[in-house]
């Protein structure tokens, strides 16, 4: 049931993100089978199939669904996203990067299977991603394919997270203000979200206006994404207050509160989701119903 008090009614998100998720999960099953060197895929798998609340697929798919196409035609630029993600994670969690021990409560990559195999098994998910795009995508002209492959390599590289994740390591110890903390979020969180989407939609046929559309929702979404997640920092109870929050503070992280206020950042929170329901106002109700729930699940979510 929709509790925001607008846009349709019978729409239950739960559902619909958990079902999208289960048929995500077997897909990334069967794309990385555990096969020889053991060692190797046991990696990849280890943190591929760990949980994870499956947003950027998601998107994917959705995106696919708002345009009328098929699921089956958006399931390999899914989980590529995911893929990508997931090796984008181990990366950030090497001692040379984040140095930490605990992803989605259980041990880093590196502390379960040692650095070298780590880097790695975020390498080979990263060429898997490109592999599984190209080989994987059925039922959709090759011009769309190479769009979208196109799509997740620019939202990887140095304009793309790799970009974000070298400002923010640059910043360290620095007053970043307003335009640093923006960048490095587009760049490290958005841009693989507005990638996913925008695939989706690519593969699932949309016109080249709704492709466009597609993406500024999507970067309004990611951009919420991170406000959300530095709103969340400071407004976790103090049990909660684990690891991350802790660290933030030792480090002096810089975050959208600690910036503007809380009150202005949850503002721009706000600001951000109208900005991304205008983008779907163009679509057919029923079709852009997840996309439109899924904005506001990202606004309201508690992890
Ligand atoms: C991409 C080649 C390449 C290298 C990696 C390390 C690095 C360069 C970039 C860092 C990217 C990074 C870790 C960004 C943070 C993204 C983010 C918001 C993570 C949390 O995402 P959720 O909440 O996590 O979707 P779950 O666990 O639900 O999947």
């Amino acid at each position: 049931p929709n509790n925001t008090g607008l846009g349709p009614v019978d729409f239950n998100l739960n559902e619909y993100m958990a079902a999208k998720a289960r048929r995500v999960n077997e897909a990334l099953d069967h794309a990385v089978p555990l096969r020889h060197p053991a060692k190797i895929h046991e990696s990849m798998r280890y943190s591929l199939l760990a949980g994870g609340k499956r947003v950027r697929p998601v998107l994917a798919l959705a995106s696919c669904d708002l345009v009328g196409g098929d699921e089956a035609a958006a399931m390999p630029v899914a989980c590529a996203a995911e893929m990508i993600h997931t090796m984008s994670l181990i990366h950030d969690d090497l001692p040379c990067m984040d140095d930490d021990d605990l992803r989605r409560g259980q041990p880093t990559n590196h502390r379960a299977f040692g650095e070298d195999t780590a880097i790695l098994a975020g390498d080979a998910l990263l060429s898997l991603a490109f592999e599984h795009v190209a080989a994987r995508t059925t039922g959709v002209a090759p011009e769309r394919v190479v769009r979208a492959l196109a799509e997740l390599g620019s939202a990887v590289g140095s304009d793309g997270l790799v970009g974000g994740q070298i400002v923010d390591i640059a910043s360290e110890g620095l007053a970043v203000d307003l335009n640093v903390l923006e960048y490095i979020h587009i760049h490290k969180t958005a841009r693989l979200l507005e990638a996913a989407a925008v695939c989706g939609a690519i593969v699932g046929g949309g016109e080249d206006g709704e492709v466009e559309r597609v993406r500024r929702y999507a970067r309004c979404v990611g951009l919420l994404f991170q406000v959300v997640d530095d709103i969340l920092d400071v407004t976790k109870t103090s049990e909660e207050l684990g690891k991350t929050a802790g660290k933030d503070l030792a480090t002096d992280k810089a975050t959208y509160p600690k910036l503007m206020g809380l009150d202005k950042a949850r503002d721009f929170a706000r600001t951000l989701v109208v900005k991304a329901e205008e983008e779907l106002s163009g679509f057919d109700e029923a079709r852009a119903a997840p996309l439109y729930h899924l904005a506001h699940y990202i606004a309201h979510r508690q992890n």
